[in-house]
């Protein structure tokens, strides 16, 4: 089996690719033109799997790709994915998250159409939640240009498995995290920032809303949710969450206390880092995931937090003896 992956320098691309690889798949990355390499999170894997340049920007490079490689399975991860940017940026947020969907699906149709292909949805779609908890049926009402981005990749998604028979599924993932978090994401920002305060690099963490809830899980756990939705016969969106809620303030007191240090003394909260729209509160309900796919998570947040933490404080602890 042949999968190729876009976003593969990204967080879930490097689990996924490893996950796959211990399948037995062929691995390729689908990676964009940059002056200078970004394979860090791929790094150990690099030689085992075959990265091939392509842009979402750019449909014939999506049509040449793919017809080369003819996968068996398509998982489309990339996207710009951090919610702020989406403020600063939101045409280009629209351009990578929204129309690139649809110039993969399009590449597909064109000259890989027998593909299964993976739709990387977002719990940022439900925004201003219409439901408590969010399942596959509760109403969108994004809050921010990549939330509504999302939306219509999803739809789309749909849409092309409905007028074209592709073998097309969306998972709405919800917050997942990994000491392979991109650092501006709030619970890396935390971990990252903790250790740097316990290792005395620096005195202060600067957060915005920390009543903010999100349902987090470990990306590890969620990559195998992404892999079993194309294993099925029948396509279908399936939401990925751990069922449970907590707030940033939770998780900076998790990570905190795991350090034993002080959150009066050290964290500052900053308006400058509060959102245009916020979505104040996420909580999925993955009983479908659980039911056809047989699907759970594994790692709670207590147990990420600390992997989280641990990997933090020997990456840096190994920067400094560099320095040295
Ligand atoms: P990430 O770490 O930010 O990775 C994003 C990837 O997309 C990177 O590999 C990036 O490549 C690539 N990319 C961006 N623009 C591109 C373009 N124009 N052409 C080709 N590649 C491009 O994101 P992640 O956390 O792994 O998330 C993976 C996907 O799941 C994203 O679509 C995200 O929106 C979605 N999602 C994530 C979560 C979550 O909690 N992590 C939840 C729901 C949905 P560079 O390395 O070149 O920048
Ligand atoms: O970690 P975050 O930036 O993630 P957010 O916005 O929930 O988006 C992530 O999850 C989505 C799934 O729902 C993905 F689709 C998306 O690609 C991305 O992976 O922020 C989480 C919460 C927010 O409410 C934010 O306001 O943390 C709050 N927060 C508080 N202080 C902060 C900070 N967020 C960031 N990034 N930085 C802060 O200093």
């Amino acid at each position: 089996m042949k999968a190729l992956i876009t976003g593969i320098t990204g967080q879930d691309g490097s689990y996924l690719a490893e996950f796959l690889m211990k399948k037995g798949y062929e691995v390729c990355g689908m990676v964009r033109r940059s002056s200078t390499e970004n394979f860090e999170r791929i790094a150990h894997i690099k030689d085992k799997i075959q990265l091939r340049q392509a842009d979402l920007l750019d449909q014939l490079s999506l049509i040449k790709l793919l017809e080369e490689i003819q996968p068996d399975e398509i998982y489309n991860l990339a996207a710009m994915s951090f919610v702020p940017t989406s403020w600063s940026q939101p045409v280009l947020t629209g351009e990578f998250t929204a129309l690139g969907v649809v110039r993969m699906l399009e590449a597909m149709r064109q000259v890989a159409a027998d593909a299964k292909f993976y739709q990387a949805s977002s719990s940022e779609m439900y925004g201003k939640v219409r439901e408590v908890p969010q399942t596959e049926l509760t109403p969108f009402y994004p809050r921010s240009p990549y939330g509504a981005s999302k939306a219509y990749g999803h739809y789309i998604t749909i849409n092309y498995r409905e007028s074209y028979e592709l073998f097309a599924v969306s998972g709405i993932l919800f917050n997942h995290e990994s000491p392979r978090r991109g650092k501006e994401f709030v619970t890396r920002k935390i971990t990252d920032g903790a250790v740097r305060i316990k290792l005395g690099l620096t005195d202060e963490l600067r957060l915005g809303n920390l009543d903010a809830h999100r349902d987090w899980g470990f990306a590890g756990d969620y990559v195998r949710a992404m892999w079993l939705m194309l294993q099925q016969d029948k396509a279908d969106d399936y939401v990925v969450a751990t069922g449970k809620s907590h707030s940033v303030r939770e998780f900076l007191e998790l990570v905190f206390k795991y350090l034993e240090l002080d959150i009066d003394k050290h964290v500052k909260t900053d308006p400058r880092l509060l959102r245009p729209a916020e979505v104040e509160h996420l909580i999925g309900d993955c009983s479908k995931a659980k039911d056809v796919l047989g699907w759970e998570p594994e790692v709670g947040i207590e147990q990420l937090a600390q992997m989280m933490v641990d990997a933090d404080l020997e990456r840096i602890k190994k920067e400094i003896a560099s320095r040295d």
